[in-house]
């Protein structure tokens, strides 16, 4: 059966990459919630209340794990998610964060999400409770996501918002940044050359494939060798613009998505 991935759009399909990259034997099938993007900005509350639904969906479909591709949902819904499905749910935000500590020289850590994520504290929470001496700065930098999704990632408008955000990150101590939100592993060459060669960058959908990769190891439920794995895309508005901008996202062509109602 497949693994089950959902976002508030088109972002959640860096860590579906990810997830094809390093599990390349497993279906997965994919809902992005376009009606209802963004979740970045919005309470705990309803972003909780739409990812429930977002689960049920997948679940009903026949999924053995669900991964929350999306930061901001990860970090306030994990718990109601875990509570609420009979399958293993694994978030974006543990699998960063404990990638970020092992990458850390001095124990100063950054991290950049959505104003969700970020005043969530989340990321904070899972680095302190694992290491209580990492200091961690933290940073709400909504601009990447239009720019992303717009597909300006490269040239002076990325840089100078980029630098508007993060100069003070390597003054403050920062060795290390995860990037804690979804659609940033498209501007991480201008945010590399902005933190400077001294930042390393942790990419949250990278070390999600990572944990993926370990939990269906452990518990025997990788898939075997043999046929193609299947991809299926699921969408809450009109598909035309999820399946052009995700191609950018996902590194490869998206032939249908099929519009659905969760309401
Ligand atoms: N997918 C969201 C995240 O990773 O936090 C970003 C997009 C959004 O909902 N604003």
């Amino acid at each position: 059966s497949p693994i089950g991935v959902f976002d508030s759009g088109v972002g959640g399909l860096t860590v579906l990459k990810a997830l094809m990259e390093r599990l390349p034997h497993e279906s997965a099938l994919y809902l992005g919630d376009t009606a209802r993007v963004p979740y970045g900005t919005k309470s705990g509350e309803v972003v909780t209340r739409y990812s429930l639904k977002n689960a049920e969906f997948l679940m009903e479909r026949g999924i053995k794990l669900l991964v929350v591709a999306c930061n901001t949902a990860s970090a306030v819904a994990l718990p109601a998610l875990s509570a609420a499905l009979p399958v293993p749910v694994l978030g974006v935000i543990g699998p960063g964060a404990r990638a970020a500590l092992r990458k850390t020289r001095g124990g100063g850590v950054g991290v950049i999400g959505t104003p969700g994520t970020v005043r969530s504290g989340a990321y904070q929470r899972e680095l302190q409770a694992a290491e209580p001496n990492v200091r961690v700065k933290a940073r709400a930098c909504p601009l990447f996501v239009p720019l992303a999704e717009e597909g300006w990632t490269a040239g002076e408008v990325p840089r100078l918002v980029a630098r508007e955000y993060l100069t003070d990150f390597a003054q403050d101590g920062v060795d290390t940044l995860v990037l804690g939100c979804t659609h940033y592993p498209l501007l991480k060459t201008v945010i590399a050359e902005v933190v400077g060669p001294r930042v390393a960058l942790v990419d949250s959908a990278e070390a999600t494939a990572e944990a993926v990769a370990a939990l269906l190891g452990e518990r025997g439920m990788l898939a075997s060798p043999g046929p193609t794995p299947a991809y299926g895309y699921f969408v809450t508005d009109v598909p035309e613009r999820f399946v052009e901008v995700g191609a950018r996202f996902l590194g490869r062509p998206i032939p249908t998505a099929e519009q659905v109602d969760l309401s």
